[in-house]
């Protein structure tokens, strides 16, 4: 696409062309450096004194340029500009600081102006490694609008229909489809005998017309010998109605296609029984691993996960007249050092499930098996090993390949590409977080980060998962492709370096309809609202009692709530870093006014930061007791060592309801955020962060609130501001409330999920089929990247020593 900020910018710079000199003059004075927008507009601040005069040029063209500016890379004379005009779209630009001549340049000559700061015989190599995936992107099948991003499913049935929109011949890929499924060897659907679209054509009439003849809710056994001599099998419907409906629907696509028939047929197809599911660091298990390091919200979201795609298998199976019991294998890894968990049991059915299990393998080293948890930032080393005794372990079990394989955050993801790919089955990627947007400039400033968190390993990983994913799921258009002002998780992979490494001039692209958005809901049997009080869990109120109010100071709970007629704040989560909770625990300490208005509840981690293995959360643990002395927060904030039980934390959500209290997660930045939904299932008004999912599942000021984590005494300032005016006017808090709740039932629930879940593996399904050629030469790219690339960097990772794991305080 034409650049057209290389169009406007020598326009907006000529209408102020003496102002401009200055701050170009400005921008480069310092030699080369990256600049963000702040510094930019800091920069402009200081150059055009008058205030009028900046006011002018700012709100013109000039100021729409920056203000849509991301980055830029002073190279004196240069200055590169990277532009993200709207979602998914970015123009760069090079100026001359002397002469302000606008030149337009690709992403791959901005990214070597970056690597002119950080690594200048890198950024001059001509023959340094670039990255291309874009390469193979053979079909132009993308989309072309901002507003479509993460619709992928529906664009794929657009696409499909216009495929087979000619000629009956066009559905012969269809008909291949078709002729393939089975069950374990035992055709479906159809037969050989139906082998041509045409034939096919002329058997569904003759067929249809035969169903139509029987009630509607009549087996599929009383017909079934008739349709079986023209062709069909089983797999259609469990009784005439639905056999006819489905053969309709054949009939019509291969008439004219449409792709809400498109959608609906595949819905229908049998394809999937058996799924794979890898999560495979930190301790899988259904019970007291809440909050251990690296274990949080993904184990949650699988958990509700896997018992909604079971439901909605079942029914799908008994609606296509099958009598096949579905497979659901998780498959993580085997801890023996568990921490008094399960994690070191091979096998555990889910509960409230029946055919879904817990799988875990060991991480194996040359050595033997590893015995302690390893965090998710080191565990490279032994995914190709896991990979290998996972596949075999998986055809065991399953007795045969499974239908789709999803992997899960970066480790889960890589791992479910080499299986995907030497199995050849479908693949799905679920990211959760991708670590690269938390840390500023951590590409091309990889080498200052990697000892402690191996984003080379990660990145290069992450990379080639999307690649090697025939669909993405997200739970929000942010993680894609961000807001107006901020890039999306995805979309931060489009163009990025990480000098001495790889430039990767085209990781991967946002419009790619391998992208949808699915977002997960929160289980309501246990996250409902406290109004509900015949559902209450009344057997947990003396537990929550002690948590929140007893007086002693244990290994469980730190601080008292003297007044226990105020509301209270409550926020809980992981002790990472980029939680916040030691960044809410000072806005508090420091705003008099809300700490009159409100206690303070904060539940994460434990207390004794030596006997945590996880850095990050050593390090807030260590700043929370340094804050309560600080700011001499005993008395008025509790802090509760991390909660295990769901059912009982659902009960606290609803107890802090009680007390007419909030709900605060204040994280630097988070991809989903899991328990915004619980606090808002349970009626909880919600104070979260504007930084990435929450943004989107809140409408400020309708079902909660937006706060800002970098600014702490704003943020502070709207949680005093709200409780005051729940003072003054007293159905202001019910009014949040209720539209938190709102917000849940039209938007969150893992019943919706379930049902585009399996769409996709169905229609993804097909499309890799229908676009096999682009499929394999990824595959072989993926392969080049992996062996030489990402082998070498994993196995550079250090193996920890075998050693006894200290004794964590909650156990
Ligand atoms: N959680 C918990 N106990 C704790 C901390 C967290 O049970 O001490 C649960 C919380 O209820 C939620 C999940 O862990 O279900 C955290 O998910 P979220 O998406 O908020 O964050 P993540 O940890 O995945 O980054
Ligand atoms: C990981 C996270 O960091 C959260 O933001 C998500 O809610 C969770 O996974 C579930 O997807």
């Amino acid at each position: 696409m034409a650049s057209t900020v290389a169009g406007s910018m020598p326009d907006a710079l000529k209408q102020s062309r003496y102002h401009m000199k200055r701050c170009f003059a400005r921008f480069i004075a310092m030699g080369r450096r990256l600049m963000k927008l702040k510094h930019l507009t800091e920069e402009i601040e200081k150059t055009i004194e008058d205030k009028a005069e900046r006011t002018k040029i700012l709100e013109g063209s000039l100021g729409k340029i920056m203000s849509s500016t991301q980055e830029a890379a002073v190279v004196p004379p240069y200055v590169a500009f990277a532009v993200r005009h709207n979602p998914g779209f970015w123009d760069y630009v090079k100026v001359d600081a002397e002469t302000l001549s606008v030149e337009a340049i690709s992403a791959r000559d901005y990214l070597k102006f970056k690597e002119m700061i950080f690594d200048e015989d890198w950024a001059k190599d001509e023959n340094a490694l670039e990255v291309d995936f874009g390469a193979f992107d053979y079909s132009n099948h993308r989309l072309a609008l901002s507003s479509s991003v993460g619709n992928g499913l529906n664009f794929i049935s657009k696409v499909l229909s216009s495929k087979f929109g000619g000629k009956a011949e066009d559905a012969q890929p269809l008909l291949d489809y078709l002729l393939a499924l089975n069950h374990q060897g035992e055709n479906l659907m159809i037969n050989e005998n139906l082998n041509g679209v045409s034939k096919l054509q002329a058997a569904l009439i003759v067929a249809e017309v035969f169903v139509s003849s029987f009630p509607k809710d009549t087996p599929y056994k009383d017909f079934e010998h008739k349709l079986k001599e023209w062709g069909f099998e089983k797999g259609w419907g469990h009784n005439a109605g639905r056999v006819r409906e489905t053969m309709r629907l054949l009939s019509e696509i291969i008439q004219a296609p449409d792709p809400i028939n498109m959608e609906s047929f595949f819905s229908r197809l049998p394809t999937t029984f058996n799924i794979v599911i890898f999560s495979i660091h930190g301790y899988f298990g259904q019970a007291d691993v809440l909050g251990l390091p690296d274990t949080g919200g993904q184990v949650v979201y699988i958990l509700d996960q896997v018992r909604a795609l079971e439901e909605e298998m079942l029914q799908r199976i008994k609606q296509q007249g099958l009598n096949v019991k579905p497979k659901i294998l998780v498959v993580t890894r085997l801890i023996p050092d568990a921490r008094g968990t399960t994690c070191n049991q091979e096998m555990e059915p889910i509960l409230n499930s029946s055919h879904s299990h817990i799988l875990r393998i060991p991480f194996r080293t040359e050595k033997g098996v590893l015995r302690q948890w390893v965090s998710r930032f080191d565990i490279y080393p032994y995914l190709e090993n896991y990979a290998k005794d996972a596949s075999a372990k998986i055809l065991e079990l399953m007795e045969g390949k499974p239908d789709l394989i999803i992997g899960n955050y970066t480790d889960g993801n890589l791992v479910a590409s080499l299986l995907a790919n030497k199995l050849g089955v479908t693949q799905g990627t679920i990211a959760h977080a991708l670590e690269k947007t938390k840390y500023e400039d951590s590409d091309v400033k990889w080498k200052q980060f990697d000892s402690k968190y191996h984003f080379s390993c990660q990145f290069t990983a992450d990379l080639l998962a999307m690649n090697a994913a025939d669909f993405i799921i997200t739970s929000t258009y942010q993680e894609i492709a961000g807001s107006e002002t901020r890039p999306g998780q995805y979309e931060s992979h489009t163009a990025f370096t990480m000098p001495g490494l790889y430039r990767a001039v085209s990781g991967i692209n946002v419009f790619d309809p391998k992208f949808n958005i699915a977002a997960p809901g929160a289980e309501q049997s246990a996250y409902f609202p406290f109004t509900e009080k015949q559902k209450r869990f009344s057997a947990f109120r003396p537990a929550i009692e002690e948590l929140l109010y007893s007086n002693e100071q244990n290994n469980e709970h730190i601080g008292f709530l003297a007044d226990r007629k105020k509301p209270i704040i409550f926020s809980m989560a992981r002790f990472d870093t980029v939680k916040n909770l030691s960044g809410l625990t000072e806005w508090y300490g420091k705003n008099k006014k809300l700490r009159n208005l409100v206690n303070l509840v904060i539940v994460g981690g434990f207390f004794d930061p030596s006997k945590s293995k996880d850095r990050e959360e050593a390090a807030e643990i260590k700043k929370m007791h340094e804050l309560i002395e600080k700011y001499k927060l005993k008395g008025q904030m509790r802090w509760i060592a991390a909660q295990t039980d769901k059912y009982q934390n659902s009960e606290l959500y609803r107890t802090i309801a009680d007390t007419k209290g909030a709900f605060v997660q204040p994280a630097l930045y988070e991809a989903f955020g899991l328990t915004v939904i619980e606090a808002m299932n349970c009626g909880l008004p919600t104070f979260a962060t504007n930084q990435g999912g929450p943004a989107e599942i809140i409408v400020d000021g309708v079902s909660g609130f937006h706060i800002d984590p970098y600014n702490g005494d704003e943020s502070s300032k709207k949680i005093a501001d709200f409780f005051e005016k729940c003072k003054v006017d007293s159905k202001y808090w019910n009014k949040i409330c209720g539209g938190g709740l709102k917000r849940i039932e039209e938007c969150y629930t893992w019943k919706i999920y379930a049902n585009k879940l399996l769409n996709m593996g169905s229609i993804y399904g097909f499309w890799r089929q229908f676009n096999v050629g682009q499929k394999q030469a990824k595959q072989r790219y993926f392969e080049m990247f992996y062996n030489p690339l990402f082998r070498k960097l994993a196995n550079n990772l250090p193996i920890p020593h075998e050693e006894p794991l200290p004794l964590a305080t909650s156990d």
